[in-house]
């Protein structure tokens, strides 16, 4: 052991003086189960916690961009270079704060952290709170003070809450003082919570009035590229959530992929949308990637369609986010706004109909930019913006990333088959202690758990979640096909198709429906609805039963919930 410490030692003075990024020899790490760059944490739970090395997926850093140095913060690289001072970096409800005002105040709170709180580098600590410069200022603190963020969305309950403070053993959050009471019933329970700050908070021994009495500057730690700085849940349909492990460098990685690829931003936009910042959607694309380009974002609590709208006239704001569900809602509402500023719209989270698309870009003018993207990949990986779009294709693996298709036994599928999504890129897949990480991860691959085929001309095009092909009497049919259809309809304004249990058939193909305002439902809606979508797909794929809601069921994040429809 002495000797191979030796070796590691001497190959690390060579690396350095030939500024290698990567180990040259692998092959020692892994017989010695250490890192090249030594972590910057007192606590190392996070790390203990990882899968191990052979269980990760493949990561690649290929382009020029994503070469980074073995120490960063990635927090002192978004915020720490100095310029754009007098430039606005947040606008919220409540305040609003320039670039240099948003590093005052990270410092502080940065301080708070190490120096009231007396956290120890590489604790984690919960984030509680609404999309707004506060929150936003305690995540970037969080990683620029050598912690680990876990984030969290503020419509989780007590139950919920409790689930993650234990997962992540977290010792301290910081909360929005009107989010705190689900959080306190959770601390009662939880064995590791030991200390909850407050912001939003009036009290002596809030955030605010703690931040008074610290200074403005703070040096980031010198964290490791691999050094773990952001612990986010996966939104979770059922059963445990998993916890997903990002590194410093992650953070870098995904804002100088898609935003500079394929969105283009730069810092002339203002960035806006609903994803909560507990989402990585909503961290990259509202937080991370508008300070990455020196650009303004928007960060307001509990946006509706009407609201979103609102706000893009008010604040004139150039690039948006959101889900597809929030693009359908808003569609009607357009003529009364004027959205002249907006030049870029996203689209993530579920995929995009074609209907939406098309409805969206009348409206509108612009032609939305689809991605999928997960929070084990930390952000989107395969997109189109532009000339590039093809209408019901998802895109093309982003530049830094590669994906194919998996048919059943593993291997790359021929063009138009369906199979298991399979990707790689700078960032990946590590749960914290889950055996689930067999699952997501096969021979280096990131399996999203989507079923998807390539065409001739190399676009990836979406069938649905492998779990949610539905089986018809042999057949194999993928629910958001017939949705597709049915949100063609002039009647029907939302809608989910799900496989539901026959006896006959095993499943038959049922659809949820939401109609506009005004549309009957009965038994004469249903077989129009019935008859359309035979008329525009194979037959065998028309939902022998159709039922009416006044709304679907959705996650905070926009996502239909299938398998409450599934299992009513
Ligand atoms: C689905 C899509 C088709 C897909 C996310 C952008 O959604 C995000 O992360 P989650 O972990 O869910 C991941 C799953 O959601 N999905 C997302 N986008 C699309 N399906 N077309 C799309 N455009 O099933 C994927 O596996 O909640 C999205 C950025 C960061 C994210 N975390």
């Amino acid at each position: 052991m002495e000797c191979l410490n030796y070796i590691l030692f001497k190959v690390k003075v060579y690396e350095l003086s030939h500024k290698r990024q990567q180990t040259t020899f692998p092959i020692l790490n892994h017989l010695i189960g250490t890192r090249m760059t030594a972590t910057a944490y007192e606590d190392t739970f996070a790390a203990d916690n990882l899968p191990a090395r052979e269980l990760w997926p493949e990561l690649c850093f290929d382009l020029p961009e994503l070469q980074y140095p073995e120490r960063l913060n990635c927090v002192h690289e978004l915020l720490d270079h100095g310029g754009l001072s007098d430039k606005l970096a947040i606008h919220g409800s409540r305040e609003s704060w320039t670039y240099a005002q948003l590093r005052a105040n990270v410092n502080r709170i940065a301080n708070v952290l190490r120096c009231d709180m007396r956290l120890a580098t590489g604790s984690r600590v919960l984030l509680r709170g609404c999309n707004g410069p506060m929150m936003a200022a305690c995540v970037l603190a969080v990683m620029k003070a050598g912690c680990i963020a876990v984030p969290t969305m503020p419509l989780l309950r007590a139950k919920e809450l409790g689930v993650i403070l234990d997962k992540a053993q977290v010792g301290a959050a910081l909360c929005a003082a009107d989010l705190r009471e689900d959080l306190e019933t959770a601390a009662e329970q939880s064995n590791c919570l030991r200390q909850i700050v407050y912001f939003h908070s009036e009290t002596d021994d809030g955030m605010e009035a703690r931040m008074r009495g610290q200074a403005d500057t703070f040096d980031a730690v010198q964290t490791s590229a691999e050094d773990i700085c952001l612990i986010a849940f996966t939104s979770g349909t059922t059963g445990m959530p998993k916890g997903t492990m990002h590194f410093h460098r992650d953070i870098l990685a995904i804002c100088d992929c898609f935003p500079r690829s394929t969105l283009q931003a730069g810092e002339s936009d203002l960035f806006i949308g609903t994803p909560p910042l507990a989402f990585t959607f909503g961290l990259g694309g509202l937080l991370l990637f508008p300070l990455r380009v020196g650009a303004s974002t928007v960060l307001l609590e509990k946006l509706n369609p009407e609201a979103l709208l609102q706000a893009i006239a008010k604040y004139r704001a150039t690039v948006c986010f959101t889900a597809p569900t929030f693009y359908r809602q808003m569609v009607p509402l357009v003529p009364k706004y004027d959205l002249s500023s907006l030049k870029k719209t996203v689209s993530a989270g579920e995929a995009l109909p074609v209907a939406t698309r098309e409805s969206w870009r009348q409206a509108s003018g612009l032609q939305m930019i689809d991605g999928i993207g997960a929070t084990e990949m930390l952000h989107i990986f395969i997109s189109a913006a532009g000339d590039d779009v093809r209408p019901g294709a998802t895109g093309k693996p982003i530049p830094g990333y590669r994906a194919c298709v998996l048919d059943e036994a593993g291997r790359p599928a021929p063009a138009g088959a369906i199979g298991r999504l399979a990707v790689k890129g700078p960032t990946g897949c590590r749960y914290l202690a889950d055996p689930r990480q067999h699952d997501y991860v096969l021979n280096g691959w990131n399996l999203t758990g989507d079923a998807y085929r390539i065409d001739e001309a190399g676009y990836f095009w979406y069938c649905a979640r492998t779990d949610d092909m539905i089986i018809s009497a042999g057949y194999n049919i993928a629910g958001p096909e017939v949705e597709e259809v049915l949100l063609r309809h002039p009647l029907v304004a939302e809608c989910a198709v799900v496989g539901s249990v026959d006896e006959e058939r095993g499943q038959i193909v049922k659809a949820f429906v939401v109609l506009k305002p005004g549309a009957e439902a009965g038994e004469e809606t249903a077989k129009a609805l019935q008859e359309f979508v035979k008329r525009n797909i194979a037959p065998y794929k028309y939902p022998r039963a159709v039922a009416f809601l006044p709304s679907l069921p959705r996650t905070e994040t926009g996502k239909l919930q299938r398998y409450k429809l599934r299992n009513p």
